[in-house]
């Protein structure tokens, strides 16, 4: 039996190479290995507001761009949450079984609601009830998550073993599971800062669906410093930064990479760094342009992932109802 996986992705904002080199690219090759279900959170994202049309386009944007980048639906099943209701139902009965205490503690609404806690919504504070939903309806073992989110895959923990041991076994009690920090990709406008979706700096990150030019321009505009050697150096964190980019794409070592361009200037470097990410995203780009020119596929691929993976969510839901005395 393969372990189950579950992960969550946000359809807001586009995509970037951080996201990619971190998260997806290991969610792909964990393919063999584990039985994962991928989950596009529109439901989540909804925690702020959005608008419809843009939600609704983004999540498809997303769905293909997984896809694409290698998500097998033979192997996967990658799917829209709010597809499934048995989500939002979930989240509600864990609601009545989640202490205040609990959620008071969160950090990511503490960062995220800041100084508009009075304006902010409910569904922003009850994020991690959901999340604890999606989690534990497909009797989950483990979930790859940030270090930003652990807190939340522990949340969802607590509530399986409190609502275990007030009715029986009923929750498979999942386990966070944090990804080696291999690549943490900055910022190419300030290399300080993570790469992040939320940032809208034009020069900021380099999306996925970015075209040949743009990756062209953002790369050679990134900022770097006034030295020359070009070494990985974590004190010299621009030119780390395209170093460490470079590292992923071209699959070369550190070493391999110092050697190439020793005695060379930051424009070769740059040059040949939007080369190889150019090259590197050219086919998941192209397996995009072929899914989302067939709309009726890309919609009946992921209501073939629904349809596997709903009975399992509507069975945990049944016992859930059954043991409060629900329905
Ligand atoms: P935001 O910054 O708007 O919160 P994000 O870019 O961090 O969004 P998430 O949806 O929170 O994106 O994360 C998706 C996955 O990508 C997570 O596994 C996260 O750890 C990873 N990730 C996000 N940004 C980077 C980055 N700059 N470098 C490496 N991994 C990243
Ligand atoms: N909160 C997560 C996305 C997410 C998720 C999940 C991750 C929603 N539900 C369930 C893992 C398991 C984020 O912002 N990255």
């Amino acid at each position: 039996m393969k372990k189950r996986v579950f992960s969550g992705i946000q359809p807001t904002g586009n995509i970037h190479i951080g996201n990619y080199l971190s998260a997806i690219k290991h969610w792909v090759a964990s393919q063999p290995e584990y039985d994962n279900i991928f989950c596009i959170v529109d439901l989540h994202a909804i925690t702020v507001p959005q608008d419809p049309k843009v939600l609704k386009a983004k999540s498809l944007e997303l769905a293909a761009l997984l896809f694409a980048a290698g998500i097998d639906p033979q192997q996967s099943v990658l799917f829209v949450q709010s597809h499934i209701s048995a989500h939002s139902e979930l989240a509600w009965i864990l609601n009545c079984f989640i202490p205040m205490g609990w959620m008071q503690r969160m950090t990511q609404f503490k960062e995220k609601a800041g100084t508009q806690r009075e304006q902010v919504s409910v569904g922003l504070f009850d994020y991690p009830a959901l999340m604890a939903a999606d989690i534990l309806l497909y009797n989950t073992d483990e979930v790859p998550v940030g270090e930003d989110q652990k807190q939340h895959v522990e949340l969802a923990r607590d509530v399986a073993q409190r609502f275990n041991s007030l009715y029986g076994e009923t929750f498979v009690v999942p386990r966070a599971v944090i990804p080696p920090s291999g690549a943490r990709i900055m910022g190419l406008d300030d290399p300080t800062s993570k790469m992040s979706k939320s940032e809208t700096n034009a020069g900021h990150a380099i999306n996925l669906l970015d075209s040949p030019d743009e990756i062209r321009s953002k790369v050679m505009r990134a900022t770097t410093d006034s030295l020359r050697e070009i070494r990985f150096d974590e004190n010299r964190p621009g030119v780390n930064n395209l170093l460490t980019i470079y590292e992923h794409f071209s699959g070369l070592s550190q070493s391999e990479i110092e050697a190439k361009f020793d005695g060379k200037g930051y424009a070769d470097l740059k040059r040949e760094l939007a080369e190889v990410i150019v090259e590197g995203l050219r086919p998941l780009q192209s397996r995009y342009r072929e899914l989302t020119a067939d709309p009726t596929h890309l919609n009946s691929l992921l209501s073939e992932g629904v349809s596997k993976i709903r009975p399992i969510a509507e069975k945990t839901l049944r016992l859930v109802q059954d043991r409060v005395g629900l329905g």
